[in-house]
């Protein structure tokens, strides 16, 4: 044990789906025997995690009975509470069932649009149920191959309506369930409509609830599509809209990954951190730190809980590194260091005052081009301190 082991106060969740991925891939079967939800719950909590997420059929199997769906709830809240886990968050499956290959919400047959709302009702109930605040939606299948199939407007007209229609009905029921929005661009269909956290910002704003929906970015997925996930990330929070995050790792130009937190780009994974944990005196990101992520398929189940604690732990040694290098004197300098500083409160708000004196100023710009910005040292400094040499 060291202080870089994780303790429930660090908020870290994993889904029942991740750590319990028993390793198949598109070629080839599963290497891992499955662990039940129960077995995941007594393991996550000894390696320290906060919480356990779901989706509806990780938990319950299709097609159980009203009374073995009981039977497994009641089963997985003893387990929650015998080991002090707690559910920040569900969601639903609806990519896996063949009814979904064309979709759910936006799929052309109204029969299937119907059953993914249908579907969607019941998991909502089992995560109010287990405790959950928070809904994911990631439209899995809500893409498409052959684009003549539907006109990509009508498209997010039926993305539009499904959340619309599922906002009013959670408020009937009472629910206090804040819905987060998950986009890729691909995988598994050819295309993913709201491909980028980017454009789910922007859908966000069209629906009629738009207070109760964020996102949840996830790294994979952004790195997917050749994006800074930083700064998806520091966009949502700027929105305020930041109610959940997926965090794993991935290298660009390959297929969803989900590889254990930090084990590829560390450099992001530090500036994630450091935003994330305000360690640069930017607002706190304050949910759940959830790792949608899973183990190799070279590993046995001693290998899926290493991962699952080597995820946190890289979160937590990251933290404590930015942590240092914002605190490092000269790192504070060289990005406080700016000459016109006192030039800020003319370009904050416009008015005819700032006007007339903004085109008054007598700038200039080739000086100001000279300028070197040192971000050279800054950002060795920035090394080192990953590197743990300072
Ligand atoms: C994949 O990145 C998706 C599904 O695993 C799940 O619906 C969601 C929640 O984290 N992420
Ligand atoms: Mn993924
Ligand atoms: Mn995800």
């Amino acid at each position: 044990m060291d202080s870089f082991d994780a303790t429930a106060a660090d908020r870290f969740t994993f889904g029942l789906w991740t750590v319990g991925n028993p390793g198949r891939d598109p070629f080839g079967e599963p290497v891992r025997a499955r662990l039940s939800p129960v077995e995941i719950v007594a393991k996550l909590a000894e390696c320290g995690a906060h919480g356990v997420n779901l989706h509806d059929d990780d938990l319950v199997p299709p097609g159980s009975s009203a009374a073995q769906r009981d039977a497994i709830v009641a089963g997985f809240k003893r387990a929650l509470a015998d080991h002090g886990l707690v559910v920040p968050m569900a969601t639903t499956n609806l990519f896996s069932h063949p009814i979904f290959k064309d979709g759910a919400f936006t799929a052309n047959d109204p029969a299937v649009r119907a059953f993914a709302l249908q579907k969607t009702m019941r998991a909502m109930e089992l995560g109010v149920e287990l405790g959950a605040r928070i809904f994911v939606f990631w439209g899995g299948r809500e893409g498409c191959e052959a684009d003549a199939c539907r006109d990509p407007r009508t498209a997010i007209a039926r993305m539009r309506d499904a959340l619309d229609w599922l906002c009013e009905w959670t408020h009937d029921q009472g629910f206090e369930l804040r819905f987060a929005l998950e986009a890729k661009p691909n995988e598994p269909r050819g295309d993913l409509y709201l491909p980028t956290t980017g454009h789910m910002l922007h859908f966000i704003s069209t629906l009629a609830h738009p207070e109760r929906v964020g996102v949840n970015p996830e790294v994979a997925h952004e790195t997917m599509a050749g994006l800074s996930f930083v700064h998806a990330v520091a966009q949502a929070m700027e929105a305020g809209k930041l109610f959940h995050i997926d965090l794993n790792a991935q290298r660009i130009g390959r297929f969803d990954q989900d590889l254990r937190f930090g084990s590829e780009d560390l450099r992001q994974a530090f500036l994630l951190v450091r935003l994330l944990e305000g360690t640069a005196g930017g607002p706190k990101y304050h949910g759940p730190l959830h790792f949608d992520a899973h183990a190799y398929r070279t590993e046995d189940d001693g290998g899926v809980w290493e991962f699952a604690r080597g995820c946190m732990r890289t979160y937590k040694i990251l933290a404590a590194r930015a942590r240092a290098f914002d605190a490092d004197r000269e790192v504070k300098e060289l990005i406080a260091e700016q000459p016109s500083r006192e030039l800020d409160p003319l370009l904050g708000r416009y008015n005819k005052q700032n006007a007339a004196r903004l085109r008054a100023l007598d700038l200039d710009a080739a000086a100001t081009a000279r300028r070197g910005l040192r971000y050279e040292r800054l950002d060795q400094l920035m090394i080192e301190h990953l590197l743990g040499a300072r």
